[in-house]
């Protein structure tokens, strides 16, 4: 049992850290060392926030069992998050990226390191890049030592286009548009791309196309029914006659597609990007998922040359029943391929 004495000495020493964190992220400007540092205190600071001795010392607080006089801003609901939120803003950098005309919007994140390699990461089928599940995908990428580049496609997030005309093919021109740009950052060493579901698809697809400048694919969940489905005349349980493609088809969420979409994925073989790519691929898969078949990424883990294919337990296609599983599972098959990159 910890002292009364041991507890206050605990929360000056975690309300100092808060302060001098707080200096070093208003402070004009940081130096890559102070930058680290700031890092690493907010590291310590979220532990402590997410573990058991800050809800301990938040219900003491709340019953009123600590001295009057204590500084405790360490102790308020949001003061941690707010502080983790502004760094992670200050981290982050807003990128437009323009394709044949149309703008995509993207997300850049860096660690530290003055050179590492990236990942453009691909978000789902009506989805965006600013989903939690794709962020904490990201971030796990980061923690293996890679940037992260996440990117609105066609007709999504913030991006140009409209939904309905949104396919394949755009989201492919679009994603050889992002690599172009990613080739010319000074910082990148190596390139990688990564997708959750129709992302995933995309990025398997681009990988083959390109596997001259994508080194490895990270996919969760990729939608390599989608082609198959669309010849069979099937889009998320509608049917149609695949011989007589409709002008539009209605999908999820009451949004509707152009029949374009349809005539792309009808065309498109997935077998012929997975033989074209002999680089590293991570393939994740919920256990649980009822949109994309699990059988579907088995079957590709054993198509892939060099394929780690990991279930995951009690997870479906949206990831987000067991974050830090999923993120560890990223994080632990990444990390050995950081650092070694050469451009
Ligand atoms: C489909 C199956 C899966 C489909 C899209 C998906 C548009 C993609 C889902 C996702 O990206 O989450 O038939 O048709």
């Amino acid at each position: 049992m910890e002292s009364n004495s041991e507890q206050i000495q605990r929360i000056v020493n975690y309300e100092t850290l808060m302060e001098q964190a707080e200096a070093l992220l208003r402070s004009e400007s940081r130096s890559a060392a102070e930058m680290a540092q700031l890092r690493a205190m907010l590291r310590e600071l979220e532990a402590y926030y997410i573990g058991e001795d800050w809800r301990r010392d938040f219900a003491d607080d709340e019953a009123g069992r600590l001295p009057r006089d204590l500084k405790r801003g360490v102790l308020s609901e949001d003061g941690i998050d707010h502080l983790l939120e502004d760094f992670q803003a200050l981290t982050q950098e807003a990128v437009t990226i323009m394709d044949d005309g149309i703008p995509l919007c993207a997300v850049l994140e860096r660690p530290e390191a003055e050179k590492c390699p990236l990942v453009i990461y691909l978000h789902g089928f009506t989805s965006s890049k600013d989903r939690p599940h794709g962020v904490a995908a990201c971030k796990a990428m980061r923690e293996a030592g890679f940037a992260t580049l996440r990117v609105d496609l066609y007709g999504h997030g913030e991006s140009g286009g409209a939904f309905r005309a949104h396919t394949l093919h755009k989201w492919i021109s679009n994603t050889l548009a992002v690599l172009r740009w990613a080739q010319a950052q000074p910082f990148v060493t190596e390139l990688w791309l990564s997708g959750h579901s129709q992302g995933g698809l995309t990025a398997a697809l681009v990988g083959g196309m390109a596997p001259d400048l994508v080194h490895g694919l990270i996919l969760r969940a990729p939608a390599f029914m989608i082609p198959r489905c669309a010849r069979a005349g099937s889009l998320l349980g509608n049917r149609f006659d695949p011989a007589k493609v409709p002008a539009s088809i209605p999908t999820i969420k009451g949004l509707t597609l152009d029949g374009d979409y349809l005539r792309v994925a009808q065309t498109i073989h997935v077998e012929d990007a997975i033989d074209r790519f002999p680089g590293p691929v991570l393939l994740l898969h919920g256990e649980a998922d009822d949109v994309v078949p699990v059988r579907d990424s088995e079957l590709a883990a054993r198509r892939y040359r060099n394929c780690r294919l990991v279930i995951l337990p009690g997870e479906t296609h949206h990831f987000d029943q067991r974050p830090m599983q999923m993120m560890e599972a990223i994080s632990h098959w990444l990390r050995p391929f950081a650092g070694t990159g050469s451009k």
